[in-house]
């Protein structure tokens, strides 16, 4: 499988949802001529990161939000993808017929099909109001947790998983997705450099995107490609670092800049079959039963008692005596 990543440099709140689809247009139509299978787009690609905004109404932001898909604007991305044959995974702010919003997003195949859909379970940030910031990061406001858990999805015969941006820092997600055997794993982000109360060294930013991603893909034989939306939107500056990682958790092609950057790899799906069969042989090795903490307990708490049988401590002094 060819696998492109499209990153996305900003994009100003002043852009027309056509004009950025124009500009995925051009990304789709490089990673077609290029013969590749499927294209990874950002998350929340069709509009600027609006959560770094605070709308006292919060319903002001749904201009930013898409009813159905594709609607009109982005039904020609559809068309192109299916026109030149080639699978997408594309994210988007969602609100569904029940009014709910999510952070969405979806795999369409190389007909033009939608077969997969995601909508974000780790919502970083905050939902209240934050005075004094250069930027909020109000997630936690303008969407709800995602309902869909952690799908797998079958992308022209290949197993494709699903997340999307700050998902990819938690290992339990690439390990839900693992376990139904996914290939690939898919992620569009949005990471700011300025995050309220997130206050890593700018070096820190990319090297804990790289070790999230490399992390998640070794330690659950998949392929992990990653695409970001980068640049400055508005003064405001998100890091590139677009990357493919491979099962063994090396990175096999990454972006160089912060703006529209196509990078593409040949991802040999066979070479997951050396981890999954030796260290992580999951049905030999995993142990369940010793890991129950993991969903009984959300936050960090006290140990759990451990009773084990500790044979009389002999000193020396006793010994000699
Ligand atoms: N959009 C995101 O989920 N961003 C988060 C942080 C930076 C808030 C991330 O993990 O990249």
């Amino acid at each position: 499988m060819r696998i492109a990543v499209a990153q996305v440099g900003g994009i100003q709140l002043s852009e027309t949802r056509r004009a950025v689809v124009g500009r995925l247009a051009n990304l789709l139509e490089q990673a077609a001529d290029q013969r590749a299978d499927l294209v990874v787009f950002p998350e929340l690609t069709l509009t600027t990161f609006f959560p770094r905004y605070w709308y006292d109404d919060a319903a002001e932001a749904d201009r930013f939000f898409e009813r159905s898909m594709p609607g009109d604007d982005v039904a020609p991305l559809f068309e192109l993808a299916a026109d030149r044959g080639v699978a997408f995974y594309l994210g988007y702010a969602e609100i569904d017929p029940r009014g709910r919003r999510f952070n969405t997003s979806i795999l369409v195949d190389r007909s033009g099909r939608i077969v997969g859909k995601y909508r974000k379970i780790h919502l970083p940030g905050h939902a209240e109001r934050l005075d004094d910031v250069p930027a909020q990061h109000a997630e936690k406001r303008y969407f709800e947790v995602g309902d869909l858990g952690f799908g797998v999805f079958d992308v022209d015969g290949v197993k494709v998983g699903m997340c999307l941006c700050n998902d990819r820092r938690w290992p339990e997600v690439y390990r839900c997705l693992s376990l139904q055997g996914a290939e690939v794993v898919v992620l569009g982000y949005n990471t700011p450099v300025f995050v309220p109360g997130w206050q890593e060294e700018p070096h820190a930013k990319m090297f804990t995107h790289l070790l999230s991603l490399q992390a998640g893909a070794y330690q659950n034989s998949v392929w992990v490609a990653a695409a970001a939306k980068c640049g400055y939107e508005d003064g405001h500056h998100m890091i590139g670092g677009s990357a493919i990682v491979a099962p063994s958790g090396e990175i096999v092609a990454k972006a160089r800049s912060e703006g529209e950057e196509l990078i593409v790899a040949d991802v040999d799906l066979g070479l997951s079959e050396i981890y999954r069969t030796s260290v992580f042989n999951f049905a030999a090795h995993r142990r369940p039963e010793h890991y129950r903490l993991i969903v009984d307990r959300v936050g960090r708490g006290e140990p759990v008692p451990v009773s084990f049988d500790q044979p009389p401590v002999t000193t020396a002094a006793r010994r000699d005596a």
